[in-house]
């Protein structure tokens, strides 16, 4: 078709997609061009990402693009929080990229505490306690002498890092800098004081740019390997749970009294209020709540659950095994399988990183005082119940912090499509569940940078194309009593 179109390169902890998105009468369309997998790579002792195959994927998906398409208006990247890259006075990498889930930060947040106290940390970013956060990253990198480090002239996050590769041009976007509990919610600046305190290089963090301006073109290279010669790049929402947050189909923005949550479905579970300002107070430090930063000045008071996280590994563990099922037949031996055979706390330290899943959660059952798991089915089961029932604690925690109740759970992201789940957590937190968009993450980045070329004038219109767009499905709550019990149960995990 001749409408121009915008490309998502969307990154999450588990795939990656580049999306073409459109205005055809009067929607938005989006167009899978490439999808492809981000599995990380153990090199030595330690955990990384193959940027270097995810750059060369996401090249193919741009060429992929510009083959299909008569005009590429531009192209914006959104991905996985947290994680960074340095780059040294020559523009080149100082190091390789970690993984968030590598272990040299275990018992990193300890240390940093003994440098700035927890109070101080949380007072100045107004963010949750998580090791994988970068701050901790960062310390222990220091603390090390990572020599990366030490020669750095540059700090990118990972959407800011292909921007980079795109444009030769180098920029810190807001929503995912919020990620790294070094920024001040606030002022959306870094916090120079946090910085120095922790003796980090002061000079590799530049000023923060807010989402839906231009950072450049495509790079001559880049242009001669992909066709699209100086195509624009408008930088999104570069944090995925922010582009996540802009595509929830509800009619309003960042409203006084929030009615509706939004769970952004995916490795992560990532569950929480639209908030037109930071809410840092005792009750969100004690219930490690987070207040990253969202489209337009908003805040997204939220908590990460562990997410699909553990159903993803399971399936990993039975390829291993030669055994590994579809999501479909997964999701279907989980409806077969019987109710709360196995409770799975999703956020035990077990599961962050285990070098096989069904071991893991084999040894788990053994610990909690449970039956070992007999079944696929149960397996299966225990980790989507598990999701639920971490999503009823978090809905509490939820209500106590906005002081009102909240109606409406909206689902998005991969998760929304696993119909089980969905109806589990309708019937678990006692709410309406409405699940949609799968792509919400690219349709928020879409969205942005239509906003970028004036094709949208408002978080809220983009909202309203966003709504009469893509299909919802709704879930109503049924058949409660039996997730009382389990909930009691849960607790006591
Ligand atoms: P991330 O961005 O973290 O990589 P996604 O948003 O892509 O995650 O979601 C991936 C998850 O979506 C998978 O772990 C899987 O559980 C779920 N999923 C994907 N496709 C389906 C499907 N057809 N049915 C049920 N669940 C699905
Ligand atoms: C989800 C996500 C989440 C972060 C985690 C590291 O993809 O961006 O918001 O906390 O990855």
């Amino acid at each position: 078709s001749l409408a121009p179109v915008h490309l998502a390169v969307d990154l999450g902890a588990s795939s990656g997609r580049v999306i073409a998105g459109s205005l055809q009468n009067d929607q938005m369309e989006l167009a899978e061009v490439h999808r492809f997998a981000n599995d990380p790579v153990t090199i030595q002792q330690s955990m990384h990402w193959n940027v270097h195959g995810l750059w060369a994927d996401i090249q193919h998906g741009l060429r992929t693009a510009a083959q299909q398409f008569n005009t590429v208006a531009s192209v914006g990247v959104d991905t996985w929080g947290v994680d960074y890259v340095l780059v040294d006075d020559q523009d080149q990498m100082t190091g390789p990229v970690r993984h968030y889930r590598d272990p040299r930060t275990r018992g990193a947040m300890q240390r940093a505490w003994g440098i700035v106290p927890r109070q101080e940390i949380f007072e100045a970013t107004g963010l949750q306690f998580m090791e994988l956060n970068t701050l901790y990253q960062l310390v222990a990198a220091r603390l090390d002498g990572e020599h990366s480090l030490e020669i750095a002239d540059g700090f990118l996050m990972m959407g800011d890092f292909f921007h980079w590769l795109m444009t030769g041009k180098r920029s810190i976007e807001a929503t995912n800098a919020s990620t790294t509990q070094l920024l001040d919610p606030r002022t959306r600046q870094w916090s120079r004081e946090l910085i120095s305190r922790f003796q980090l290089p002061g000079k590799i963090f530049q000023n923060v740019t807010e989402p839906g301006s231009q950072l450049g073109v495509i790079q001559p290279s880049v242009a001669a390997l992909t066709g699209l010669d100086n195509v624009p790049v408008i930088i999104p929402a570069t944090h995925d749970t922010a582009s996540a947050v802009i595509a929830v189909p509800v009619n309003d923005f960042a409203p006084e009294k929030p009615n509706w949550c939004y769970i952004s479905s995916g490795t992560w579970s990532l569950m929480g209020c639209e908030l037109a300002q930071p809410r840092i107070n005792a009750k969100c430090a004690e219930l490690n709540f987070t207040n990253e930063g969202g489209i337009q000045g908003s805040t997204r008071l939220l908590k990460n659950i562990g997410g699909l996280w553990i159903f993803q590994q399971i399936r990993k563990s039975l390829e291993r095994r030669q055994a590994a099922e579809s999501w479909d037949v997964m999701v279907e031996r989980a409806l077969a399988a019987k109710p709360f055979e196995l409770l799975i706390n999703p956020d035990d330290e077990a599961f962050v990183a285990p070098t096989d899943m069904v071991d893991a959660i084999v040894s788990y059952a053994g610990r909690t005082g449970q039956k070992a798991p007999e079944s696929n089915g149960v397996l299966y089961r225990g980790a989507l119940e598990g999701l639920a029932l971490r999503y009823r604690a978090c809905l509490e925690m939820l209500e106590t912090l906005v002081g009102n109740r909240i109606d409406v759970i909206h689902i998005v992201g991969g998760g929304s499509q696993n119909e089980l789940l969905c109806q589990m957590t309708a019937d678990a937190c006692d709410r309406v569940v409405v699940a949609g968009p799968v792509e919400a993450t690219a349709a928020g980045n879409i969205a942005v940078q239509m906003m970028g070329t004036g094709q949208l004038g408002s978080i809220v219109e983009a909202r309203e194309l966003i709504r009469t767009s893509f299909g919802t499905k709704q879930f109503d709550p049924a058949d409660r009593s039996a997730w009382d019990d389990a909930a009691e149960k849960f607790k006591s995990l």
